[in-house]
């Protein structure tokens, strides 16, 4: 899909369900289907995450390719370095795979502290969100910020593949998922990192910073 095509479905799912674009899931996933035609792949569990780790592996060759001058810095609060994209991408996915695992468990998820006055299920509050995971993301070494994402993302993984098929796409499965099946979770991840690469290659807005 070219980034100009993935801008105008990511508008058009902005503009008819205002969801956020950095939520991990519930509301968005739901559009994203209706216009990215991801129903066949939405009910196969081998093709989400064939497609998880096609998207793994393009991170992985960006950041191969790159020193860790030109991924940490520059940085500022309007334009994001690529060291606090993937720290972006990582505290989101810790929220996926809090309910990953207690799919697993059988439990209701428990997720990573974040500010108690914020709500990270509320479009309203995703800007605040984000500014704060990144300052308190901005001092980390890049080689922790890469080792954390980079092990949260096998996790997610290992966890996918743990999880039965039925499981994942059963939408009455966990009553804390509120009528969606587990799967969507897994696609909103998968989801999230491919709009987040596409603008940061070669032909993207370069627009990293929501
Ligand atoms: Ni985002």
């Amino acid at each position: 899909m070219l980034p100009g095509q993935l801008h105008k479905i990511r508008s058009a799912i902005a503009s008819t369900c205002n969801a956020a674009l950095c939520l991990d899931g519930l509301e968005l996933v739901c559009h994203i289907q209706e216009l990215i035609n991801w129903g066949t792949l939405m009910n196969d569990k081998q093709q989400i995450l064939t497609a998880l780790r096609e998207e793994f592996n393009r991170w992985e060759a960006l950041l191969a390719s790159m020193s860790e001058t030109q991924i940490a810095g520059p940085s500022s609060p309007t334009n994001w370095s690529i060291k606090d994209v993937v720290a972006h991408l990582r505290a989101w996915q810790q929220r996926s795979i809090a309910r990953m695992e207690a799919a697993l468990h059988n439990r209701e998820p428990e997720f990573p502290r974040w500010p108690e006055t914020l709500n990270p299920d509320s479009e309203d509050d995703t800007d605040q969100i984000n500014a704060w995971i990144y300052e308190t993301n901005r001092e980390k070494p890049w080689p922790s910020v890469y080792r954390d994402w980079r092990e949260g993302f096998q996790r997610f993984l290992e966890l996918g593949e743990a999880i039965p098929e039925k499981d994942l796409l059963d939408v009455g499965r966990y009553p804390w998922l509120a009528g969606r099946p587990l799967s969507f979770i897994l696609v909103a991840s998968c989801e999230h990192h491919q709009e987040h690469l596409e603008w940061l290659l070669p032909g993207g807005s370069m627009k990293i910073a929501e």
